[in-house]
């Protein structure tokens, strides 16, 4: 049956409207020629370069300790994963290029602040505990999210997330290790665990974005298949999987008003305090103007790399053109 048109995108025709959401309703993967909605597009774009953008400032709260990291196998993972972060801004980044978007224009919006970026990314790393801490529950979070991408509708954008999925199970491995080695340590190395669990179990829980009744773009995401899982039903999920992981390496969450659920088989949390995600979300979190003052000298930085690039691709087209 072909669903009824939805009540947001009335400016499109009718007709094409309903086709492209029967295709969606059948499991049907949209591709970059295909017919879709503007709203879709403008979606989809929104949510990519967001993502994109999160990829790559999330390099930065890691970067800082690849010079301290412990040891040399400790400092060779830290570096293929923040590799990683960097490829996987650039698959996304491509993707938002099938939708007819130039990635110059993405970067100058970060660049000039007007981007969001994922919450997460605004807190500092403090000790070495904490790059575990990031492995292990941003990634863990990261994958939660996405292995539920993986199956968007939209094709350029899922594939780029099974690969990005593959990856960041090595990047949870990895800080679930440290956390476990720490955990396990010294006294002081268990408190060290301990205190970056305290630090970073509630700006993960933010990752999932705000409850489903407070998220504006929820309903048009789930309608189009972009998203397949609300934020809150994530959210429970990440919980849920994380509370055991906590235990086994004898860490605490730190919310003492937890409890199981016998009848739903969740785990109830506490209240998230959305004035402090929302404060981040806006730009004055603990490390907002940090993080985007190392992305704007960063691109600074590289204005020779990009200069080059281009006189290379220049003198090449010359080549082509008299050949
Ligand atoms: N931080 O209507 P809602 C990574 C914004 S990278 C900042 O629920 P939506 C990793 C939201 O954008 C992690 N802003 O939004 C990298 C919206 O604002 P606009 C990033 C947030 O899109 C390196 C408004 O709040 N992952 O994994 O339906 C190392 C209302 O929200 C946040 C992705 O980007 C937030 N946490 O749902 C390690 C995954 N939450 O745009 C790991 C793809 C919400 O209307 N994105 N906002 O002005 C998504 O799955 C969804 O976009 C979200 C939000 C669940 C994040």
């Amino acid at each position: 049956m072909t669903p009824a048109p939805s009540p947001t995108a009335t400016t499109e025709d009718p007709k094409r409207l309903a086709e492209f959401e029967a295709r969606i309703a059948r499991g049907e993967t949209i591709e970059p020629k295909d017919w879709m909605p503007e709203k879709y597009r403008r979606q989809l774009v929104r949510m990519m370069s967001q993502h994109a953008h999160s990829e790559l400032v999330g390099m930065l709260p890691e970067a800082n300790w690849i010079t301290r990291a412990p040891s040399l196998r400790r400092k060779m993972s830290l570096m293929a994963k923040v590799q990683d972060e960097a490829g996987h801004g650039l698959y996304i980044y491509c993707g938002t290029e099938t939708l007819g978007v130039d990635r110059h224009d993405l970067t100058n919006q970060l660049l000039a602040g007007t981007a969001k970026y994922s919450s997460i990314f605004n807190y500092p790393t403090l000790t070495w505990a904490d790059i575990g801490a990031v492995g292990w529950l941003v990634d863990g979070a990261a994958i939660v999210n996405q292995t539920m991408l993986a199956k968007a509708s939209y094709g350029p954008y899922a594939r780029a997330m099974v690969r990005i999925c593959k990856e960041e199970n090595f990047h949870k491995r990895q800080g679930f290790e440290i956390m476990s080695i720490l955990s396990a340590g010294t006294p002081e190395q268990h408190a060290m665990a301990q205190d970056a669990l305290d630090r970073w179990w509630w700006p993960s829980l933010m990752m999932f974005g705000p409850h489903d009744k407070d998220s504006p773009n929820s309903d048009e995401l789930l309608r189009w298949g972009i998203k397949k899982k609300s934020n809150d039903e994530l959210r429970q999920r990440f919980v849920n999987l994380t509370v055991g992981q906590a235990k086994a390496i004898n860490l605490t969450i730190p919310d003492p008003g937890m409890k199981f659920n016998e009848a739903t088989k969740n785990w109830e949390f506490s209240d998230i305090n959305w004035d402090d995600f929302w404060r981040v979300v806006k730009g004055d979190g603990p490390c907002n103007r940090e993080r985007l003052a190392a992305r704007r000298s960063a691109h600074a930085n590289g204005e020779w790399v990009r200069a080059a690039a281009e006189a290379h691709a220049q003198k090449h087209a010359r080549k082509e053109s008299a050949a």
